[in-house]
């Protein structure tokens, strides 16, 4: 996901229900700086999925690949939730960058989601629509080697390392699925900013417990060098129990690391927790402020780091 386009399709007052395809060009791929989304748009379907051109690849490209997947791995273990690591070894996308169709057929057999290819972001209605049928969109092109450590707009390395691992979970490839169609209905509601920070507080920056502490499951986490250790060590950030309300009233850091992370129990809670239909949720929040990012309530304790 990218936040900056979303946050600027959000306070722009841009009404998710009226998103359609030309206003994602017209408002959304015009990024504040001018410049516009960077995949090849001239090649999508009408679900924006594209061929992945394996062969077009460099060995340049692979190689930075292998540089990435490298540090990463490094840093998983005693990091990472089981599923995360047990899947990237099931994977086997070491050696460089994946062909998605054999990870997808990998991927169909655990739990039914397959990989589409996509040329970035894509607009919501269609990135939703995706994952309401279990079709997981990866972005097909890789960083350039100066944003090693640091990119705006999600890539390959993002969105295939990151986020098809914990697809593997049935309990979290189910939650994804219902988000999906969750998230299609909250365009109508008026509530996909609310939904838009759940997205961003669990599936790309959550935490969640284990018998042996503290672990990541947030693909924002999960594909970036420094903030994996960050978000399970440093002080300066909050940890908090997860609570949908709590959750969808939190406002969030798009530039650095996050201020406050939310800690699920099992990915069961995850999926219990955002089952209930949430229109009663919307109307509520609509009539609070939400919360910085940084706020610990009255009563609220942080969790203590063992
Ligand atoms: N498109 N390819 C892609 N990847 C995303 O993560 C993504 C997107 N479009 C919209 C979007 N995310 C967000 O608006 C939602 O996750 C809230
Ligand atoms: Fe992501």
């Amino acid at each position: 996901m990218n936040a900056k386009v979303m946050e600027a399709n959000l306070e722009s007052g841009l009404s998710a229900a009226d998103s359609n395809t030309d206003d994602f060009f017209a408002a959304v791929a015009e990024k504040s700086d001018g410049t516009v989304l960077r995949g090849d748009y001239s090649k999508i379907d009408d679900q924006y999925v594209v061929k992945q051109d394996w062969d077009a690849y460099t060995p340049e490209q692979h190689a930075l690949w292998r540089r990435l997947y490298q540090r990463q791995a490094k840093l998983i273990p005693g990091r990472a939730c089981d599923v995360f690591i047990e899947s990237l070894e099931a994977l086997n996308i070491g050696d460089g960058i994946p062909r998605f169709e054999e990870s997808s057929a990998l991927l169909f057999k655990a739990t039914g989601w397959t990989l589409v290819a996509v040329p970035g972001l894509v607009p919501d209605h269609i990135f939703f629509g995706h994952l309401a049928n279990r079709r997981f969109p990866v972005t097909v092109w890789l960083r350039d080697p100066e944003e090693f450590d640091y990119i705006v707009e999600p890539d390959v390395f993002h969105d295939f390392f990151g986020h098809v691992p914990l697809l593997f979970n049935p309990i979290f490839a189910d939650h994804l699925q219902d988000y999906g169609k969750g998230a299609l209905k909250a365009m109508k509601l008026g509530g996909l900013g609310m939904l838009a920070r759940l997205y961003w507080y669990t599936v790309e920056f959550g935490l969640i417990q284990s018998p042996e502490g503290l672990r990541v499951y947030g693909a924002g986490i999960l594909s970036s060098g420094g903030e994996i250790e960050h978000c399970l060590t440093s002080p300066a950030s909050l940890r908090l129990p997860f609570d949908v309300e709590r959750v969808m009233r939190t406002l969030y850091k798009i530039d650095s690391y996050q201020e406050t992370y939310f800690v699920i129990n099992d990915f069961q809670q995850l999926f219990d927790d955002t089952a209930p239909d949430f229109t009663p949720i919307y109307e509520r929040l609509k009539a609070l402020e939400p919360l910085p990012a940084n706020t610990l309530l009255p009563g609220e304790t942080n969790l203590s780091l063992k």
